[in-house]
């Protein structure tokens, strides 16, 4: 066997994403009232020169969204969601090397999306929208898993665990099952806590305390933690100053084991990531005995 086949690595539709180390995701919003970007992006090329500041600074993977999933956002109609994302992500795999991710819940979004070029599907209702099973499975393509409790609109309001982590955990582990059952292998794919989803502030940092608990579900992590409220609550800062309490928020999930990041501001969070793996412990012994755990060759 080659070396080479013992680093984690995703086929993002033609394109690798090795995990051998902490990736970052670029967050790329198409949606008219983006969480932190005002609904700047009125043209493709305003998104383009966005993915190009991503890119230069280090983004390893461009995370396209044209359903804003924060707290109290309602859904636009499928039309609508494929006609904010396909001309992008044509664009975007037509410029850039990187692979593109699409998050999406609908199945008819995954195809439209994945014909344009899209290497990744993050789902942030993890495959529940009738047919997205199917559609995943058919586009072989990875697919990350989210935790949500409730929907977008109203996911907030009263949101209840008698313990997080393991309600989570317990979650995850049933939509893997699913997943595998509809013919999607595990090595395809991710899971994703869903920071902000349905939990208060302290269920979101007891959930980041514990994350290296999620490794035993032998599937690459990935977290989303940029700006979000959650951070607002400990700092007392609005969305557009809590730059370095998101970096920092990276650092802590990367240290308990997440594989990706999914970011706003990329340069900084490599910054943070540096720092981190400078620390001769930080990338080699528990991250190996996670790896180990999380590729069982057995396909
Ligand atoms: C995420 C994520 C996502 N977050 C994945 N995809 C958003 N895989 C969109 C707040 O509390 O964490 N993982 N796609 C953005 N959603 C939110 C949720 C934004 C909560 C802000 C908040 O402020």
């Amino acid at each position: 066997m080659f070396e080479a086949d013992l680093i984690p690595q995703l086929d993002c539709n033609g394109r690798a994403l090795r995990l051998d180390q902490v990736r970052i995701m670029g967050i790329l919003n198409v949606t008219p009232d983006s969480f932190s970007d005002g609904g700047r992006f009125a043209s493709i090329d305003a998104c383009l020169s966005h993915a190009q500041a991503l890119v230069d600074a280090g983004a390893d993977v461009i995370d396209v969204g044209g359903e804003s999933t924060r707290p109290g956002a309602v859904q636009p109609s499928v039309e609508e969601e494929c006609s904010r994302v396909v001309p992008v992500i044509e664009a975007l795999c037509r410029t850039f090397e990187v692979p593109v991710s699409i998050d999406t819940s609908r199945p008819e979004v995954m195809r439209a999306a994945v014909r344009a070029g899209a290497g990744l599907i993050n789902d942030v209702r993890a495959l529940r929208v009738p047919g997205a099973l199917q559609a995943a499975a058919d586009l072989q393509v990875p697919v990350c898993l989210m935790h949500m409790q409730g929907e977008p609109e109203s996911m907030q309001v009263a949101p209840h665990y008698d313990d997080v982590l393991s309600e989570v955990r317990r979650f995850l582990a049933d939509r893997l099952f699913a997943c595998e059952l509809a013919g999607i292998p595990r090595k395809r794919l991710l899971v994703d806590p869903g920071f902000g989803f349905g939990k208060t502030a302290e269920q979101n940092f007891d959930l980041l305390g514990r994350l290296a608990d999620l490794q035993s579900l032998a599937c690459p992590i990935l977290v989303g933690l940029s700006r979000k409220s959650m951070l607002g609550e400990v700092t007392g800062k609005p969305t557009n100053e809590r730059l370095s309490a998101s970096v920092v928020a990276a650092v802590l999930a990367a240290d308990r084991g997440a594989h990706i990041v999914r970011v706003h501001d990329v340069a900084e969070t490599r910054d943070g990531l540096s720092v981190w793996r400078a620390l001769p412990r930080a990338c080699s012994v528990r991250r190996q005995s996670s790896t180990a755990v999380a590729w069982p060759d057995d396909e």
